[in-house]
């Protein structure tokens, strides 16, 4: 009794001098979720979605603050993924191109013309092949919740229609971080260069490369056309999910019920970033499309058989990254993809 009463005597002293109770003790005053691209385009929007939901849910208990750019690595967004691993980001939006260099398996959506359509999107990271992806990112010591999606990653360029892959001949095309890019550019003739998202905006202004390839949600919220870009081929040859995580120490610190806040958030933010990504890029809507067309671009719409040539071109690159991937995650993907 005597002790419970110092307990109590010693608690609301501690009040007193201003000391909030144990919870909010070990709760960061904020949480930093990292991004590459921000809002208003869809990734930022999941993004934000994500903490304003978290925030509404746990009466502001967990606050989270979004950090578009990259800056939280210096604009290295190949970095990202081991950042939250070690705990300098404490929660991102990522996508899967972003964080290959760490999780190889990671390449399987880079795999050129393995996924046809928005379905087979959907096959992939809501069947067996996002389950498996899931437990190795949580093998790699981050905490997965939820997917969302970057987008089908169309070819745009300021020089020439792009209709065949020996209009790709000489072209010099910025890619991402991952080196299945540069094999499939130089399978197609093109001479690519690897460089981050912050270096890539700069060299598409001055003309030091002449094409890039990004979602057309990235390329009409920047204005690309007006750097040039006039230019863009819908050939859909791949698009990168995106996929919400936590670092693991900062999960363990939450208690039962804010993880499970901190998870539903996360799945629907992601359902509306989906729905934002595909927003006017469908076969039922092509809104979206027909925008950017007004404002003077040439898109090009291939046929199936144009298509094919691509696939058939970037074939090898496809052949030796099974390997890499792993034959049996490919494989599983295939067939997933055949049964949607
Ligand atoms: O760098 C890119 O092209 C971007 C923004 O799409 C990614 O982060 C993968």
């Amino acid at each position: 009794m005597n002790l419970l009463k110092t307990l109590t005597a010693a608690a609301a002293t501690l009040a007193m001098l201003g000391f909030a109770p144990a919870q909010a003790q070990t709760y960061k005053d904020e949480y930093r979720v990292s991004t590459v691209v921000g809002a208003p385009m869809p990734w930022g929007l999941a993004a934000e979605r994500w903490g304003e939901l978290v925030g509404e849910r746990t009466d502001g208990r967990i606050k989270m603050q979004v950090y578009p750019g990259v800056q939280l690595v210096q604009g290295d967004q190949t970095r990202e993924f081991t950042a939250i691993r070690r705990g300098v980001i404490d929660m991102a939006v990522g996508s899967t191109i972003n964080w290959s260099p760490q999780i190889p398996q990671l390449n399987l959506f880079s795999l050129p013309f393995l996924m046809p359509d928005y379905a087979a999107i959907d096959a992939l990271v809501k069947g067996p092949v996002g389950e498996r992806i899931f437990e190795l990112i949580q093998e790699n010591g981050v905490v997965p919740l939820a997917w969302a999606e970057n987008g089908f990653r169309e070819v745009t360029n300021s020089r020439k229609e792009i209709r065949t892959p020996a209009d790709m001949q000489g072209l010099k095309m910025r890619v991402v971080g991952s080196p299945i890019f540069n094999d499939i550019y130089s399978a197609l003739g093109a001479n690519p260069t690897q460089m981050s998202w912050a270096d890539a905006q700069p060299a598409l202004t001055t003309g030091a490369v002449d094409g890039q390839e990004n979602p057309l949600t990235i390329y009409s919220v920047l204005n690309m056309h007006e750097v040039g870009q006039s230019h863009v081929t819908l050939w859909r040859y791949l698009a990168d999910p995106l996929i919400f995580v936590v670092n693991q120490e900062v999960w363990d610190s939450f208690s039962p019920e804010d993880q499970e806040i901190v998870r539903q958030s996360a799945v629907d933010a992601g359902a509306y970033g989906v729905e934002i990504a595909r927003k006017g890029l469908t076969e039922d809507d092509e809104s979206l499309i027909e925008e950017i067309e007004a404002k003077g671009v040439t898109i090009t719409r291939l046929t199936d058989e144009e298509r094919a040539a691509f696939a058939e071109a970037t074939r090898p690159v496809y052949d030796a990254w099974r390997e890499r991937i792993g034959d049996d995650l490919v494989t599983l993907a295939e067939e997933s993809i055949a049964k949607r």
